[in-house]
Order: structure tokens, then sequence, then C-alpha cells
């Protein structure tokens, strides 16, 4: 009988759909260390909760399910404390007992996302308390609770204090209104708008735990490119039905709009952000939103970039833009968010200086509820770049941070490439704006320049595939992007293990090979695709090596545009000699980077174009020098699928085979890279291969 409970037990816990990698981080799996398990169930022997609220319910079932697979056990829930071992959770207005605590003071501090986890004693019970200011808070401490069980880590003696430092923690999805994703490898979108708003996949409830439980608060459900198609009535239903789904898990809804939408759907002549009859559309377009979705988030927009319409097609200005959409929103508490992913419609000398000259004249020209939100380098999402000169130069108006998780440039969902390390590297990055230690994440959370509002955002890599993200190494990035944006200072590391962990398991050699793994992955993706600075070696899909790129649509859509190789050398020349483009930087980055022979080497021939004999502080030439990061890169990704290889059994096997043929992909396509890549760049160097490259 009981091993018939605990069979039952384990199979819903674990094994019965969760190796298809649907399950992502929650998986639940049970703790395998008996007296581990022993002592959390010691720890959380019931749960007293109100439950009168959505929040709250959503709370008690994934506390039941998270335990009940954890444990193997899921503790009574009630409403008052009967014994000790006893989660307390809620806020002092639901609360008597939290309210009777003494800890406004914190509870002030943590803010209205934020929570405390504590160790205490109420009455003469030894409980631990999850107390937030809100319903949310609560909602994100039992999944940090939960993170806890399910990372091995103690329940007592508990004193967390948690709050986010980013107001904003959106999801951007590149969503068409026909199912397909823009940049999506990880098959057709979640929405399922031929369904909504009768029936709603019941998949988008995951979808909202599983962001809730990394602090993940709005997404914006459709693609910038935006179809005008989803402002109107039939979509606007559609989408408060998705809202009603993920408000519970503390999910706001945004809309990418059509700045074309006055006129494709209102019949108005023109689009003009300064006629008032434009200003009027916009508003009862807010108000007949607001009335479906209370808690409606605002509106994202591309304009005027890529053939998308804008404020420029008037002569008037992205503020100007911005501000006709924020007026309409601002009564209901929305705030548009203005991407600066701009350039010119005629080709720039050098495209990655267009966003400034174009942004930073308008700061402090912006409504209040207007956030701008900027790419994080200055090109388009490449492997590497220097971190967009926006940052730390709009003062008085906040910058959102848009990152990139689907992998449109890195591989897509066929190669594993961990993108913490990469968004540490711009989160990390001192702008000097005001003087040294003035980083991208303090100009994000505004203590720099005391944005009021603050945020950031992650292009998704979600789709319909069982695993959600096409490769189960993509989910590290969603997870990753989530922990980051709640707390930029987290280390590429400590998250990953809290991934690995709660995702593969907890045994040594699992957790090692697949850390080493992870965190060497960026830079081996570097290294065979594009080293030493060089960027956009891709063509129209943007996956496979093209080198030879002369797209005759547009020179900056090319790659002989960026990489500018020829017999003499090779790389852009962003000096104050060439585009100047380091210019924008402060000192004493424009003077570092200025001088190839001070310029990270990381960045060379992103703002040199040096000679193939030009010698690194290494002795090596340049050429060399590529060949050798070539050569390591494609060695890497062999490397990174032998040591798949050693996990084999120790992981489930469903999940080994997938990863692992997606592993020999990419070591295939490493060494397509290279050999591609190198033949290429020697037409013009002239100098010796390695070896015999093999023919691809
Ligand atoms: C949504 C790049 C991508 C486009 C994307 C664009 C953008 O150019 O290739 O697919 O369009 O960036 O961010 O707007």
């Amino acid at each position: 009988m009981c091993l018939l409970a605990a069979l039952s037990v384990s199979a819903l816990a674990g094994y019965a759909h969760a190796e298809t990698g649907h399950d992502l981080w929650l998986r639940y799996v049970p703790v395998e260390d008996s007296a581990l398990r022993a002592s959390y169930r010691r720890s959380v022997s019931s749960v007293v909760i109100q439950r009168d609220s959505p929040t709250g319910r959503a709370i008690v079932a994934e506390l039941r399910r998270g335990l009940l697979g954890l444990l193997g056990t899921s503790p009574p829930v009630s409403q008052r404390i009967a014994s000790d071992g006893a989660v307390l959770i809620g806020t002092p207005a639901n609360s008597p007992v939290i309210a009777g605590l003494g800890w406004a003071k914190p509870l002030a501090r943590a803010g209205d996302e934020g929570f405390l986890i504590r160790s205490t004693t109420v009455g003469k019970h030894a409980v631990t308390v999850i107390a937030s200011q809100s319903d949310r808070g609560t909602l994100y401490g039992v999944f940090h609770l939960l993170r806890l069980v399910q990372t091995g880590k103690p329940l007592a003696p508990l004193a967390v204090e948690e709050r986010p430092r980013l107001a904003l923690r959106l999801l951007d999805h590149w969503d068409n209104l026909d199912g397909t994703i823009e940049r999506g490898y990880a098959g057709p979108s979640l929405w399922n708008w031929a369904e909504l708003p009768g029936r709603v996949d019941p998949r988008i409830e995951d979808y909202a735990r599983a962001n809730a439980s990394i602090g993940i608060n709005g997404a914006v459900l459709n693609n910038v490119n935006a179809n005008a198609q989803s402002l109107t009535s039939s979509y606007l239903d559609k989408t408060a039905a998705l809202a009603q789904v993920l408000r519970p898990y503390g999910i706001r809804v945004y809309l990418s709009a059509n700045f074309n939408a006055p006129r494709a759907l209102g019949g108005l002549p023109t689009a003009d952000p300064l006629d008032p009859a434009v200003a009027r559309w916009w508003r009862d377009k807010a108000t007949e939103i607001y009335r479906l979705i209370p808690d409606f988030g605002g509106f994202l927009v591309k304009a005027n970039s890529e053939g998308q319409p804008g404020p420029q097609d008037y002569g008037r200005t992205h503020a100007d833009g911005a501000n006709v959409l924020a007026d309409a929103v601002a009564p209901h508490g929305g705030i548009v968010m203005w991407r600066a992913f701009v350039y010119s419609a005629e080709v720039d000398v050098d495209r990655v200086k267009r966003a400034y000259l174009e942004f930073v004249p308008l700061d402090g020209r912006f409504r209040d509820n207007v956030m701008v939100q900027v790419k994080n380098g200055p090109l388009d999402f490449q492997p590497r770049e220097p971190f967009s000169p926006l940052f730390g130069e709009m003062p008085r108006t906040p910058l959102m941070a848009e990152l990139q998780i689907t992998q449109e440039y890195l591989g897509q969902a066929t190669h594993l490439v961990y993108l913490a390390p990469m968004w540490k590297e711009l989160l990390d990055a001192d702008t000097y704006v005001a003087g040294p230690g003035s980083t991208v994440a303090k100009v994000l959370d505004g203590s720099l320049h005391g944005y009021r509002r603050t945020g950031i955002a992650g292009v998704a890599n979600t789709g319909r595939d069982v695993n959600w993200t096409g490769h189960d190494f993509g989910q590290a990035n969603w997870y990753a992007y989530g922990r980051l944006a709640w707390n930029p200072d987290l280390s590429a590391t400590g998250i990953a293990d809290e991934w690995i962990g709660m995702t593969w398991g907890h045994a040594p050699d699992v957790t090692s090979t697949i850390r080493s793994m992870m965190l060497g992955s960026r830079e081996t993706y570097v290294d065979y695709t594009m080293p030493l600075g060089l960027h956009h070696l891709i063509g129209g899909d943007h996956y496979a090596p093209m080198p030879e790129n002369a797209d005759p649509r547009r020179a900056d859509w090319s790659a002989i545009y960026y990489h500018r190789a020829d017999a003499w050398g090779i790389g852009f020349d962003r000096t104050i000699r060439g585009s100047n483009a380091v210019g924008q930087y402060r000192s004493p980055l424009r003077e570092r980077w200025n001088d190839p022979a001070t310029c990270p080497e990381t960045l060379l021939l992103w703002f040199h174009r040096l000679p193939w004999d030009y010698r690194l502080a290494s002795g090596v030439t340049l050429w060399d020098a590529l060949v050798r990061h070539y050569t390591k890169g494609a060695d890497g990704a062999r490397l990174m699928e032998f040591r798949w290889t050693t996990l084999r059994g120790k992981v489930d096997d469903e999940r080994y085979e997938a990863v692992l043929g997606k592993l020999r992909q990419q070591a295939a396509d490493a060494a397509a890279w290279r050999n591609k890549t190198l033949r290429y760049f020697q037409q013009f160097s002239q100098r010796p291969l390695p070896g015999q490259l093999p023919k691809d």
C-alpha cells in the first residue's frame, strides 16, 4: 500500500510527462536525500493562507503541485496556525497575524512586488512567514521558497528580503496574428488567435506560472512589426481573454501598436501625431482597451524603422509620435515603450551611429509615461557588440534595455548558447557617464539618473513546441533573463546552477558538466562565428555563415559593409579617423577603444580596420589570431558534444537524445563556419590556412 502510494506520487511528480521538457524548471521531482526531505516536511507541515483571490488560489495550487512532487506530500491548507512548521502566507491587509508582526518597515522596503521570508515564532509555534505588501509579492515569495527546496537549500533559519531592481520585466513576443513568429524557432505562437476568446489553451496558465516563477510581470503579445488588426475590437476581446488568465500571476498584457492604425482602422486621412483627430482616435482606442482590460500595460512601438510607419512620415519627431500615444494611455495608468532601433532609410556611412543621433537630442521631450527601449548593442543582437551608446546619454528619459532571448544571430534553436554571460557583459559595462562605476545596470535601475520608471524587455524564445523553446537549453535563457531582470547583480554561474539543479538534477557530475558547457558556450559561439569584434557575417536566415553577402537591397544588410576585408586587411574603422562611432562613448572609453593597442581584443575589428599582419598584444598576427579563434570555436563545439555524451544514462534518455542531436548539428555547423569564413577571408589575406581545411 505504502509502496503503491509512493509510486503514484513519484509518477505524478516527475515522470508522467516531465521529461519532454514541458515542465521547464518547475519539474518538482522528488527530493532524493531522505533526511533533507524529512526536514523539508517538518518545515512545511501546513500552509496558512487567505484563499479568496485568484492569486491566492494560484499560490495554493502551485504549493500543492510543488510540494507533492518534491516531498511526496501535500500539506493541509488552513486559515490558522495550529502547529510548528506552518508556512504563513499573506499581506498585512489580508492577514491580521502578519499585520501584527511589526514588519511594516522591511515590507515597505521590499515594495509592492518584493517579499520577506522569515523563520519566526507565532504564538508558541515555529513558523515560516512569506509576507509582502501585495498578492503578487507573496506569489513571488512562494516561488522563491519552492526554488529553495528544488535547489536543496535549508528552509530554516530563513531571513530573505527580496525586491526586484527593475519595475517592468517584460517578454516581447514577436508573434504574428497568423500564428507565425518573427525570429521564432520553437513552433507556432502560443496565442491561438483563431480559438480565442472562446477557448484559452490551458498551456497559457503554464506559461504564466513559468514567468511568475522568475518574476516576469508583463508580456507584449504581438510583433513589433505590428499588424493594425490587433487593435480591432475582435482582437481586443481575444487579448482580454489572455489577460484574464495571466492576471492572477501578476502578468499584464501590452500590445505593439502600428503607428498607422488611425488610418488603417479609423479611416482617417492621416496618422500625423499632431493632428487632433488622430489624438482623439488614440484616446478613444485607449478607452476601449481599458474597458476590456483595466490593467492593460500600454503600447510598444517600432516606428520609422525597417519600413514601419512613424511620425517622421509627417515631418514629426519620435517624441511627437510617442507622446500622442502616451497622452491616450496616461489617464488609465498606461505607458508607451518607444523603440530606438532605427536606421536611416538612406544607408548611413555607419549604421550603428543612427539611434544615438536621432534620440539623444530628444532627451527631455517625451511625456513621463514614455520609456525608450534600446537594444543591448548599437547594431542588432550580434553575438558580441559594445553596449549601445544611448545608455546613460538620456538622463531625462527612462531607458529600458531590449535583450533578445530568441537566438536570432546565435544559432537559433539549434545551438547551445547560454546568454547570461553576454547579458552580464552589458549590465556590468561601465558607461562612465557619471564617472567610474556608472554601469548600464545602474542606468536601467534608475539609480544613476533617478528615473521614475525602470524596466527591461526580452524578445521571447517561446513557441508551441512541447519543450517551449525548441532546444532544451533555450529554457535556460528564458530563465536567466527573468532572474537578471529581477536582479542584474546575480551571476551567470549562480543562475546556471539554479537552473541546472531544477532542470537536470543535482548529481555532481551532471551539474559540473552542464555548468562548464553552458558557461563556455557563448565565447565558443563567438569564436566560431564572429571573433575579435567581427559582426554580421550572415545572410538571409541569420544562421549560416555568409561573409560574402553583398545584399543588393541595402549595403547595411550585407556582410561586406561590416567586415570590409580586402588585400590590405579587415574591420570597420569607427575611430575618430573613421566613422567616429567611438566618439559616442564617454572618456576614457573613447580613447581606450580608439587605439588598437588598448582596445579590448574582443572588440578590435568592431572599432578598427587593421592589416592582416597587425600584431596583437600576444605577438600573434591578426590573421593567425583569427585562425586560432575559429579553430578554438570549432573545437569547443565538438568538446561540448563530447562532454554531453558523458552524461548518457545520467539524465533522462528523451532529453539526452534531443540535446545530443542538436549538439551534433552545432559541432558540424561550427566546423562549417570555421571552414567557410577562413577560406573566404584567406582569398584576401593570402596567408596560410590551418593545415588542410576539410571541404564542407
Ligand atoms: C522584428 C532585426 C530582425 C527583425 C526585427 C528587427 C527589430 O532586424 O531581423 O526580424 O523585426 O530586428 O528588432 O525590429
